[in-house]
């Protein structure tokens, strides 16, 4: 159903972004359309027989922990494996809101998932302090602990846009899904250096886990007291095993990989290791020859979650949200645009509060699909006015095989039938 008194804010049938919130308009109108569908049977409240099953018999019991409903049970995680790496991908195509839910965080597994008893766990930090120091949980519980509602993204997700020649026809889950958003809570590591008494020279600290492949990386001693804390618990919850229980180093917008999950050891150094993780997957051949290591920020990047990959539009044509998370590692969202004509023209889209600093934010805006081809596209720009680059700009400025920190503008295709695919349009 075309609306008539919208106004129009790009080609392709966006409109204005307050529209839904218009008296009388949009919502008005989908429900007229839902009343057309059952044009004999007026609403009225149920009695008698006609009331629906579950409300004549007694409800069922509840379970200690709280799992999903088993009607949700095909939103999961998807996971592939490459070379002994385990990657689990979050399906951020069927989440809401900006908080992922524990058990649909994404994970990358290098040498899979460590059983470690608590008791049997602590964080050493040594090296160039003037007193090393041995952490149990116990003692950790004790100290001052901060709440952050962060993303983490993996620095190689969306590597298949990245290295396909052709746009794989896949959910954005499949295609984008190694990276979420959850608040984290735990304990400043400048809390634990200041105890330790990091020297003079200790300006970088490596970090390694407690897994089979000793995951390791060196960071900066000054951003790591500037922001780095040591992650305990998540979305209220002490951290899922996939996460890192007991503790894991949280660095907040930095690729995912220095994120050291089962974190054990802490060793101030003069300089970066140059361990495995660092010299080699983790470092970035660009177009030139050049090589980029050490690119910590995840940069600014967004993704339309509805309509997405593989879905299909709900009706023939009509009113719609189009729905989308956006994020950047080196501050907060300023603006998304969004395109229906491949990027002819744009609109700016709604940012839906709060809009947090390297956090997922969502955004959205209407738009009155006219059935026709259309291509769906995102640009976010951060608060450092770093703008989402092009497929194309992206890939001049990368060697062929690079695919780490990609972070191009996403397009799906919507078919006349209302199918959408995966483009580079
Ligand atoms: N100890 C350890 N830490 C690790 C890894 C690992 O395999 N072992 N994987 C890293 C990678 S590559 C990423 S992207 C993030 C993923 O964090 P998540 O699994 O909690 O999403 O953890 C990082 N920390
Ligand atoms: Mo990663």
């Amino acid at each position: 159903m075309q609306v008539k008194s919208l106004v129009a804010v790009a080609g392709g049938g966006l409109v204005e972004r307050r529209s839904f919130l218009r008296k009388g308009l949009s919502l008005g109108s989908l429900a007229v359309a839902a009343d057309a569908l059952h044009a004999e049977s007026k609403p009225s409240a149920p009695i008698g027989d006609q009331l629906p099953r579950p409300m004549k018999t007694p409800g069922g019991g509840d379970a200690p922990y709280g799992l999903p409903t088993v009607h949700e049970s095909k939103v999961v995680r998807t996971e592939s494996r490459t070379a002994g790496f385990s990657v689990w991908r979050s399906p951020l195509q069927a989440q809401r809101g900006i908080i992922t839910p524990s058990g649909l965080h994404f994970a990358t597994h290098h040498n899979g998932v460590p059983d470690i008893t608590p008791e049997n766990h602590s964080l050493m930090i040594h090296g160039l302090v003037d007193r090393p120091l041995k952490f149990d949980i116990e003692s950790l519980q004790r100290y001052p602990m901060v709440s952050r509602i962060h993303f983490l993204e993996c620095a190689g997700n969306s590597a298949a846009n990245a290295l396909s020649i052709t746009a794989l026809d896949q959910s954005l889950g499949e295609l984008a899904g190694e990276v979420s958003c959850s608040e984290w809570t735990g304990i400043p590591l400048s809390y634990l250096f200041r105890e330790a008494g990091v020297k003079d020279k200790g300006a970088w600290v490596i970090a390694e886990g407690a897994d089979a492949g000793s995951h390791a990386r060196s960071l900066p001693m000054s951003a790591v007291l500037k922001d780095g804390f040591l992650a305990l618990y998540q979305n209220g919850e002490r951290l899922r095993a996939s996460q890192g229980y007991p503790m894991r180093l949280f660095m907040p917008g930095w690729e995912g990989n220095v994120n050291v999950k089962w974190l054990h050891r802490l060793e101030v150094v003069d300089g970066p290791a140059f361990t495995k993780d660092e010299s080699g997957l983790y470092s970035q051949v660009l177009s030139n020859g050049q090589i980029e290591r050490f690119a910590f920020h995840m940069e600014v990047k967004s993704v339309i979650t509805h309509p997405s990959g593989t879905q299909q539009m709900p009706q023939a044509h009509g009113f719609y949200e189009i729905s989308g998370l956006a994020w950047s590692g080196r501050g907060s969202i300023a603006k998304v645009e969004v395109s229906t004509d491949g990027g002819q023209s744009w609109a700016l889209a709604n940012l839906h509060g709060p809009v947090l600093d390297r956090a997922f934010t969502r955004f959205s805006i209407p738009w009155q699909w006219n059935g026709k081809k259309a291509v769906l596209m995102s640009r976010a720009t951060d608060t450092t006015g770093r703008v989402q680059p092009t497929r194309q700009s992206w890939k001049a400025r990368y060697a062929a095989h690079s695919f780490n920190h990609y972070n191009a503008i996403q397009a799906w295709a919507v078919g006349k039938n209302g199918r959408v695919e995966n483009t580079y349009a």
